[in-house]
């Protein structure tokens, strides 16, 4: 099994080498490809330098590709890669909304990964983090409408969002003007409701990714979602306030023990000792943290809750390594998986 990285270099990229070093994903070797401006250079693999490569533009010699070098790279050279027989797990929204392409949490609906053509889609971090959380409550109450409100990290506009935060703050406590270029605004001590482009429909790209796919994801076309998506000076955690109207009833108590049992999720929610989910304790975890979770005094027997999810793991590098994993399990990743 030959596994290839494409984007290895980026944010996404590197976390998705300390995942594979704990995942039980069995590969025989693992190729690593950025930009041509990464070419040469070396990323650390259990103990080794593993040489980047510069991204070919035909087909690569991998079984799967995890790719994560934005849309318009996996646009141009997914296809390329499938006809060259590889399953691509692609981490850009290119592909996310196609009908023949699966959008795939693997706590919430796995056996859609086996249905693919070539390539698998891995969703929006911003969907992912909430999704894992409301999958649980879906199933038991049924959720009728979906509101939600996000507080999201500067690595989803990539290491040089992050980069972007570290450096402007550094400025602007040495009293200097800085630049924004990654961000609309300054992002230092501020808020941006702002994250991707302006939609006709008012919402940004960002807010009706949440809307389209969770829907495709949980299989429910007609879902009632509506979000507001914000750009907040934190490094690589999303937070969400979701409240949630249901077709029957949920208690804050009942809800809390069927989330003790999801996978994927950690409860974590005990006001009275200062309790609850937040970027520092949900940073470099693995689990979506949720708590706050209380009656909806907008919505009879409804909820609201909160959740924070490193973006980088579940939004991301995580849940790709999780669906290869998931289709090696299935024994669906044997060799050249379409040709
Ligand atoms: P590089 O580091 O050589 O620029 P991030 O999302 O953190 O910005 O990372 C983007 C990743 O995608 C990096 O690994 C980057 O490589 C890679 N990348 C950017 N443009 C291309 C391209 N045209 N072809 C292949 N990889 C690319
Ligand atoms: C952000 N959610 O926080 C975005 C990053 O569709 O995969 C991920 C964009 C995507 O800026």
């Amino acid at each position: 099994m030959r596994l290839a990285i494409v984007g290895a270099t980026g944010a996404v990229g590197h976390e998705l080498l300390s995942v594979l070093e704990r995942s039980s994903l069995k590969f025989d070797e693992l190729l690593l490809y950025a930009s041509p401006r990464s070419a040469g250079s070396t990323l650390k693999f259990k103990g080794q330098d593993l040489v980047v490569q510069a991204t070919p533009e035909g087909a690569i010699d991998a079984d799967v590709i995890l790719a994560s070098a934005g849309g318009s790279v996996s646009k141009a050279l997914a296809p390329v890669w499938v006809r060259g027989g590889a399953v691509v797990i692609d981490n850009s929204s290119a592909f996310r909304y196609d009908d023949d392409v699966p959008l795939v949490i693997p706590e919430v609906n796995g056996p859609a990964a086996l249905k693919h053509q070539g390539i698998i889609a891995n969703p929006n971090c911003t969907t992912a983090i909430a999704a894992v959380a409301i999958w649980p409550l879906h199933q038991r109450y049924g959720v009728k409408r979906m509101i939600v409100s996000t507080y999201q990290a500067t690595s989803g506009a990539g290491a040089k969002g992050m980069q972007e935060l570290e450096e402007q703050t550094h400025a602007a406590l040495h009293g200097k003007a800085a630049q924004a270029e990654v961000f609309a605004h300054p992002i230092p001590f501020n808020v941006i409701p702002h994250i991707d482009s302006f939609q006709a429909n008012g919402y940004t790209k960002e807010e009706m990714k949440v809307v389209w796919e969770t829907r495709k994801i949980f299989g429910e076309p007609q879902l009632v979602v509506s979000c507001t998506a914000v750009r907040i000076p934190t490094m690589r955690t999303h937070s969400e306030a979701i409240t949630l109207e249901f077709e029957r009833p949920a208690t804050p108590d009942e809800a809390r023990e069927l989330l003790r049992q999801a996978p994927g999720v950690e409860v974590r929610d005990d006001p009275a000792a200062n309790l609850y989910p937040m970027p520092l304790t949900a940073s470099g975890k693995y689990d979506v943290e949720v708590g706050r979770i209380r009656a909806s005094l907008a919505f009879e027997g409804g909820l609201e809750l909160f959740v924070s999810g490193d973006q980088l793991l579940k939004g991301a590098a995580l849940n790709a390594v999780q669906i290869a994993e998931y289709l090696q399990q299935q024994g669906a990743l044997s060799g050249k998986a379409l040709s």
